[in-house]
């Protein structure tokens, strides 16, 4: 017999109070589901690539449903209500979408209705730098995050960009909620992990990973 070999037990990663992770909360039907509605999103309201104050592209694809979007471009990051490119208002959050949202922040004990929902499309190569988001009139309701297709390699850090970052990895179907203490934590995307994403959809860019993150703006 053999020694048994420890490394080989994965074990889920010990996250700060104010972090909750829904591992798998939407099954691969409901999943399907949820991304054929935000077809009907991308029509109403084409990914389009941001971009910084100093006129550079963010290297992912966003765009927003709800009645405001988050939007960044050389005058800085804010909520609008319209499309930036088509000038058209923002498509409301499809309804099964938004009912799921509110129930994953209900069981946390931080009930909310979502005004805005931004939806990220990360291509294989796609990340997002370490950040706060501060936006929001009031911090005091959450924030929910669904994450569809292949794995990312997500960095929670701190109150402070200094402070340590541990890494968790989001997978296709898992939910999580950050409200209370964790709210202003810094957080970003290190890496999409190739081949990990349960099927294809037309709503995943090729490759890589979309996210969706509920919050209440106004
Ligand atoms: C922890 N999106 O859209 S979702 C964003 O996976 C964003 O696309 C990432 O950061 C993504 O702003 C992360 C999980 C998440 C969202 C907001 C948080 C984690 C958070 C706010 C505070 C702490
Ligand atoms: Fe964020």
């Amino acid at each position: 017999m053999g020694a048994i070999q420890h490394d080989l037990f994965q074990t889920e990663p010990v996250l700060p109070a104010g972090i909750s992770l829904m591992r798998g909360r939407i099954d691969l039907e409901d999943g399907r589901a949820l991304l054929d509605d935000m077809l009907g999103v991308f029509a109403a309201a084409p990914p389009y690539r941001l971009r910084m104050k100093t006129g550079a592209y963010v290297i992912n694809q966003m765009t927003n449903c709800g009645s405001l979007g988050w939007h960044s471009d050389e005058r800085g990051y804010r909520y609008v209500d319209r499309h930036p490119e088509t000038g058209t208002p923002w498509p409301p959050i499809p309804p099964r979408l938004k009912a799921l949202a509110m129930q994953a922040a209900a069981a946390c004990a931080a009930p909310f209705v979502p005004d805005a929902c931004l939806v990220n499309l990360y291509a294989e190569e796609g990340k997002l730098n370490l950040h706060q988001d501060h936006d929001e009139k009031d911090f005091a309701w959450p924030i929910v995050s669904f994450s569809f297709g292949n794995d990312a390699i997500f960095a929670l850090g701190g109150a402070r960009r200094r402070d340590p970052v541990q890494p968790v990895t989001l997978r296709h179907g898992d939910v999580m909620v950050m409200h209370g203490e964790s709210r202003m934590r810094f957080h970003g995307v290190k890496k999409i992990v190739p081949g990990t994403a349960p099927f294809d959809h037309p709503a995943i860019p090729a490759g890589g990973r979309l996210n969706l993150t509920f919050r209440r703006a106004a």
